[in-house]
């Protein structure tokens, strides 16, 4: 019943422990990414969890007495406005990392740690490439799109390293099977073969390291692999395990 061990794939840096860790949690749509964070956010206060905020990405305010919804307009016509979506996510992300850490985890008495929902790195390694690889995102809009993520992630290239990577993995199908049960109205049309192919994506990137990456920091960054199969929500014992898997991760 309980989580598979899991696989460091290298630890985070230890002699370094009243520094704020910075950490990433990914995984594919709808693995359960928002629900493993609140069970993060609400196991010790060391730990700040920024949540995703695609409610953002639902209603971007036109200023014309109009929100648009981009989710919608995106999945309906991915070629005309998966790029737009992927500059407006990436912001969003870069907004999020780019954040000072709450204040309570200044002064909170063990290791303090600021996670986040997904990240700058995902957004261009897992999202805006597969969308580029489907012919979603042209040549140039792609040409356009590493342009400028390549130049405010070296300008920001400190403010936003991150300290380690939680991977919450589960199979496509499995993924597929939470999408349609939580219902969310925009994604009615996913298809499992794009879930399939962003598993890939997160495997090449995060597990087999083969992913062509332009930042040579983040190939050093160490990923704790959870197995994501197990009810996470509800299960106490799995809850407890998966959290202690993070503590040590962290400690
Ligand atoms: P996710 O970021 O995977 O969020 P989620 O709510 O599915 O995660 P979980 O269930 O694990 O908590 O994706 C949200 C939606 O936005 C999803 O339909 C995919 C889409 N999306 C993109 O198209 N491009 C992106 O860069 C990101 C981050 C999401």
């Amino acid at each position: 019943r309980g989580a598979r061990q899991p696989r460091v794939h290298t630890a985070p840096d230890k002699d370094k422990p009243s520094r704020i860790l910075r950490v990433s949690l990914e995984g594919n749509i709808a693995v359960g990414k928002s629900t493993f964070a609140k069970l993060l956010n609400a196991a010790t206060k060391d730990w700040d969890v920024a949540l995703e905020p695609v409610s953002k990405w639902q209603s971007v305010d036109t200023s014309q007495e109009t929100v648009s919804n981009l989710l919608d307009i995106m999945y309906r016509d991915p070629q005309r406005w998966s790029y737009t979506f992927q500059t407006f996510s990436c912001m969003s992300r870069m907004r999020t990392q780019l954040q000072p850490p709450a204040t309570h985890l200044l002064g909170s008495g063990g290791q303090p740690v600021q996670v986040f929902e997904r990240s700058v790195y995902s957004d261009r390694y897992i999202f805006a490439l597969t969308l580029f690889e489907m012919g979603c995102i042209n040549a140039t809009e792609w040409a356009v799109y590493q342009n400028w993520h390549s130049f405010l992630l070296e300008q920001f290239a400190q403010r936003l390293e991150l300290e380690g990577i939680i991977y919450l993995k589960a199979p496509p199908q499995m993924c597929l099977e939470r999408l349609q049960r939580r219902g969310r109205d925009e994604e009615k049309d996913v298809k499992l073969d794009y879930l399939e192919k962003l598993h890939v994506q997160h495997e090449n990137w995060l597990v087999n390291k083969s992913t062509e990456l332009h930042f040579e920091q983040l190939k050093r960054v160490p990923v704790l692999e959870l197995d994501a199969t197990v009810d996470f929500e509800k299960d106490k014992e799995v809850k407890n395990n998966l959290i202690s898997q993070v503590r040590n991760f962290f400690s």
